[in-house]
């Protein structure tokens, strides 16, 4: 029998307000159910926020460095529980468990770094203008945070939010992708287990056009962080944007890899193999776009094609498996619907372009992966996100044909350069405009403790990851303390005579 799951609000696992339920099934074969996860209403986000402000009002109130002890302990048990969690995370997601493993650590990594930043949330002091007068600034926690995640990073994307989010002082509604909520759940279970108050973190479960919605219009939660498409992305933008709310934004990518005729092409095919087709394609940074030099491009591509088709397709949870199946069938369907746009633009198909099947295949979402050659700058397939194994090839002739093509594109996440002049690296880190720039690595390996985000139609300007995410979960407070016993007017009495 299944196990039927609960939200988590008010401190208690609640069944959905609704009484209605999900099947969530495992993407490498779905006659396998994971479990039946809620369909959650209004009502239960309405019941959230109201327990998260009463969680909020006793949370902001905890010293800092306690906070972040607690992360210390969210990271000790995240790294007892890593195995479990990583299968969990293979089962219903479907990205083979080396990956898997990577993703969880990504969290215990996430939970490391907030556990410092406990003892490291700055203001700063500086002289006044004026004698006898203070002047300095600190950080306050905003309220509650609406959090709401992808299904490709099931467990390092909401840590990458909700650890600065409780670190700060705020209190968590937390919405995980219907396809993952089973990692979600056991994300929830780690933080109540760590000593997080329960209700400093709600769970709801359910759908984005029900409960992200119901969360992002929700006129007491203040603060919005969302991964995922960037058509969605503007929608919340506007209501945002009326309701006065702080919202972060991580969307699309069509990033790209430039390999030029004196980069080491061992590598770089490495490289591409890794960022096209890991998590099979379906990440905002996956190598989607391959740039080849010219004097390069034949013998690279000959390679590249023969390499693909030796990848192995099957369930993540096996060795053997190199690329596990896409999130579900829409997911398989868009990507189909791409390959057949390439081919109607005349872009030629080297190898996958179809679904796989296969004794051990077919009851699953796998596709092939696949290779176009002969992509032209600004056709379809070469501006659009495809979040599927669909890598589009261009030929270039110099490095700066290389930096206007990858540059000519809606999105601004990720890019990468394979060259051994470092006179290329330096043109590629200065004038390619992305919000991250590899160098001989491909588009995908970002750390916990860097910035990640992206320019353009790939964000609104903020970031996660480092210090950074630290500003976007608090309010800046700045002080002034007068202890001349005098009027001072700033500006006017500040001559000498
Ligand atoms: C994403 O691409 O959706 O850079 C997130 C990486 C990961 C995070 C990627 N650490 O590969």
């Amino acid at each position: 029998m299944p196990k039927t799951f609960k939200n988590f609000i008010a401190g208690q696992w609640l069944a959905p307000s609704t009484g209605e339920y999900y099947e969530n099934r495992n993407p490498a074969d779905w006659r396998d159910l994971i479990g039946r996860f809620p369909k959650s209403g209004p009502a239960d986000v309405q019941l959230a926020v109201a327990s998260a402000w009463k969680g909020f009002a006793a949370w902001k109130k905890v010293p800092v460095p306690r906070r972040g002890d607690i992360l210390r302990r969210v990271g000790d048990l995240m790294t007892q529980a890593k195995e479990g969690i990583a299968r969990t995370m293979t089962r219903e997601m479907g990205k083979v468990l080396t990956e898997t493993r990577g993703d969880v650590q990504e969290g215990i990594d996430t939970a490391y770094y907030a556990a410092g930043e406990g003892r490291r949330r700055m203001g700063y002091t500086v002289p006044s203008e004026l004698p006898g007068k203070w002047a300095m600034t600190l950080r306050r926690p905003i309220g509650v945070a609406g959090i709401i995640t992808p299904f490709n990073f099931p467990m390092a994307i909401p840590t990458w939010k909700i650890f600065p989010a409780i670190l700060c002082g705020n209190a968590v509604v937390f919405k995980p992708s219907v396809d993952v909520p089973h990692t979600g759940t056991r994300l929830v279970e780690i933080l109540l287990a760590a000593g997080v108050p329960p209700e400093v973190i709600q769970l709801v479960h359910g759908s984005g056009s029900t409960v992200g919605t119901a969360i992002v219009a929700h006129p007491r939660v203040p603060l919005i962080s969302y991964t995922g498409s960037t058509e969605i992305g503007s929608q919340l933008g506007q209501v945002c944007g009326r309701m006065h709310k702080r919202l972060s934004l991580e969307m699309g990518g069509k990033n790209a890899m430039i390999v030029m005729d004196d980069a080491d092409l061992d590598l770089a095919l490495e490289g591409v193999l890794w960022g096209a087709f890991g998590t099979t394609g379906q990440r905002c940074t996956a190598t989607s776009r391959l740039l080849l030099h010219r004097a390069i491009h034949d013998r690279f591509l000959k390679k590249l094609v023969d390499r693909v088709e030796r990848l192995r397709l099957g369930d993540g949870l096996l060795p053997t498996s190199d690329v596990g199946p896409m999130i579900n069938e829409a997911a398989l369907a868009n990507t189909a619907a791409y390959v057949a746009i390439a081919q109607d633009e005349g872009a030629e198909l080297l190898t996958g372009g179809q679904r796989a099947r296969g004794a051990k295949l077919s009851h699953g979402w796998f596709y092939r992966p696949t290779v176009f050659a002969g992509v032209q700058p600004k056709s379809r397939i070469e501006q659009e996100e495809v979040f599927g194994p669909v890598l589009a090839v261009l030929k270039v002739r110099t490095l700066d044909e290389a930096i206007r093509v990858t540059n000519d594109v809606a999105f601004g996440l990720s890019s990468s350069l394979y060259s051994r002049d470092i006179a290329s690296a330096y043109r590629a880190i200065e004038d390619v405009d992305c919000g991250i720039t590899y160098v001989n690595a491909p588009t995908i390996g970002a750390e916990a403790h860097l910035p990640f985000g992206g320019v353009k139609a790939t964000g609104n300007g903020h970031r996660e990851g480092g210090w950074q995410v630290y500003d976007f979960y608090s309010e800046t407070k700045t002080v002034y303390v007068d202890y001349s016993g005098a009027l001072q007017r700033a500006q006017i009495d500040t001559q000498y005579q």
